[in-house]
């Protein structure tokens, strides 16, 4: 009889499979989003998008998520030679890797920023085009990203044809048109100090020839590249422009030397190249080449804010289904209260995040669209730098909690989570490390109109009363004083100011999240009954509550 009992228990476990997350669509489940949508973005622009928005919700969880799949299946090669021995460096990339290029250029993911339809609000909704693609595309977003940093510093300084019609490939939704652009500064010695870089420009009567290497240049399949580079005997740095191939599709004097073995962005290529006489054109003013590209990083440092949301969101996405799927001690995930918790408090990391990339983005949108105010265009140069660097750090911890919340499975690669941890790990690294982007938000702070701008702009966030949030309002702006405080005290103390600059850019970024929740909640106050509007009270009282001291 025991035994029985015994092969019947281990037939029903036995029997047991977990069925895996699912995702449905990625803009109509993301409540998140929607809400923060309809509090931002004027009613005849969103209902003008959300068609489209809603397919392109449903594309990046079938046939978008399909390519990235063939994309990641089939990582870049790097063939150096044709069967004749005639040197070719060309990287053979996967089909899947070629129609998300082409699927980027028709879904205008960054096309949408330059046609301007939402006018000032434009970037926005790019923005969110961009959340929605990057988790299904393979990292094809990081081209992305500098085709669009490449465009914004086209468009400012280009004035050569060969300039302007790079400028139109890029901006392009034809797909046979579409172009994307490298980012060439990183070198050996050259890192985040990009004054050691050793790349010459060479002044010739056919125009400039570059000469130098570079260490690591991501998507070195790009079809332009803007470049780093010391005019002759030159200390000082200018940008420069190139194609990469000629007409004939011959490198322009460029040797891949080999691709870059890393932990993640395994399907897109990352190479070490030589540049060897490499025919080039100088944009924006000689020596001035770190003010000329910084248009093109603080484009690039906003896709990766935007790309770090998307992960949160998609590790968010497949941990809610699982939660729900998933029983243990006699109750599904969501139930426990402890891991409904740590949902819970995963969603409030997102929707804090999300309230303020998405308020950088539309003040970037006002600046593209010369609507913006001196004081917007001081917060956008400020929010900047702290939105990549504050959430590069936050999508790492997110996304590791979100393996965590799958137990053994998180750990295994078939299922695909690990990549999610690897691939967000770039994102606090890529285009300046937190350090470095904590010390450019104190180069920021040396002009003393930045933070008075973001006192006045917080207090504004603040300015709301809903008696529910009062401690918290309380607590945000002692904490705001404390800041100034601090600062006040240590104006003259580079070394403390230097020592700091990370927490105090943390600070600053969890005042401002939590201003913009606070008044995004009053905003809703007629909703009391609402869950979203009690959800979002959560969310005022648990970023408030988070540790604010420098
Ligand atoms: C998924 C999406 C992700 C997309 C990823 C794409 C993949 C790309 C892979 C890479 O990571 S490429 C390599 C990225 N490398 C970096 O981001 C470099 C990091 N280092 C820095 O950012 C340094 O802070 C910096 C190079 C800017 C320091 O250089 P300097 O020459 O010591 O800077 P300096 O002298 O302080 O500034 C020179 C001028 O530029 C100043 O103007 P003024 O001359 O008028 O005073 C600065 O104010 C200005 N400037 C610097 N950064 C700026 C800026 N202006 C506007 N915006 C900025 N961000």
């Amino acid at each position: 009889m025991s035994s029985q009992i015994n092969e019947r228990h281990l037939n029903s476990t036995a029997d047991f499979y977990q069925s895996a997350p699912q995702l449905g669509n990625q803009y109509t489940d993301d409540l998140i989003l929607r809400e923060l949508l309809d509090w931002l973005m004027p009613s005849e622009y969103l209902n003008g998008i959300e068609p489209d928005l809603t397919h392109l919700g449903e594309r990046v969880v079938t046939d978008i998520l399909e390519l990235a799949a063939d994309a990641q299946n089939h990582p870049p090669e790097l063939v150096h030679y044709d069967p004749w021995g005639r040197r070719i460096d060309e990287i053979k990339t996967a089909s899947g890797w070629k129609v998300l290029h082409a699927i980027a250029a028709t879904e205008g993911i960054v096309a949408t920023a330059y046609e301007q339809q939402q006018n000032d609000y434009s970037r926005l909704h790019q923005f969110v085009r961009l959340y929605l693609f990057h988790p299904s595309s393979a990292m094809i977003c990081c081209p992305l990203a500098m085709a669009d940093g490449a465009a914004s510093v086209l468009k400012r300084f280009g004035n050569t044809d060969e300039m302007r019609q790079a400028f139109t490939r890029l901006v392009t939704r034809n797909p046979d048109e579409f172009w994307t652009s490298g980012q060439w500064m990183t070198e050996r010695a050259g890192g985040s100090d990009v004054s050691q870089i050793s790349t010459r420009a060479i002044k010739t009567e056919q125009g400039y020839v570059l000469y130098g290497n570079k260490w690591f240049t991501s998507a070195t399949t790009s079809d332009m590249a803007l470049v780093l580079a010391k005019i002759d005997e030159s200390d000082d740095l200018s940008l420069f422009f190139l194609h990469t191939r000629d007409r004939q599709g011959k490198l322009n004097r460029i040797e891949i030397q080999r691709l870059k073995d890393k932990l993640g962005t395994r399907a897109m290529p990352t190479a070490e190249l030589n540049l060897d006489g490499t025919s080039a054109q100088l944009i924006g003013e000689a020596g001035q080449g770190v003010k000329t590209v910084a248009t093109m990083l603080n484009i690039t440092r906003l896709y990766n804010a935007v790309c770090a949301l998307a992960y949160m969101r998609r590790g968010l996405a497949l941990a809610l289904d699982y939660a729900a799927r998933r029983q243990a001690f006699g109750k599904r995930l969501m139930d426990q209260p402890l891991h409904a918790r740590t949902l819970e408090d995963l969603q409030f990391e997102l929707e804090g995040a999300m309230h303020l990339v998405f308020y950088v983005g539309l003040l970037l949108g006002k600046q593209e669209t010369k609507v913006a105010t001196q004081s917007e265009r001081l917060l956008l140069r400020l929010f900047t730098p702290i939105c990549k660097l504050y959430t590069g750090k936050q999508v790492v911890a997110v996304t590791s909690e979100v393996l965590e919340c799958f137990g053994g499975a998180g750990y295994i690669e078939d299922t695909g989570l690990p990549r999610l941890l690897r691939d967000a790990q770039v994102l606090p690294i890529w285009e300046g490390t937190t350090n470095v982007l904590s010390l450019d938000v104190l180069r920021v702070l040396r002009d003393p109109d930045i933070y008075q701008a973001y006192v006045d702009a917080t207090k504004l966030h603040l300015e709301s009363d809903i008696g529910v949030l009062t401690p918290s309002k309380d607590r945000l702006a002692l904490k705001l004083e404390n800041v100034s405080r601090y600062l006040q005290a240590n104006i003259d103390n580079p070394y403390t100011l230097q020592k700091d600059a990370r927490q105090l850019a943390f600070v600053l970024a969890r005042i401002a999240i939590a201003s913009l929740l606070y008044e995004h909640a009053c905003w809703r106050q007629n909703d009391l009954n609402d869950t979203s509007a009690r959800r979002l009270y959560r969310a005022v009282e648990y970023w408030s509550s988070k540790p604010l001291t420098v």
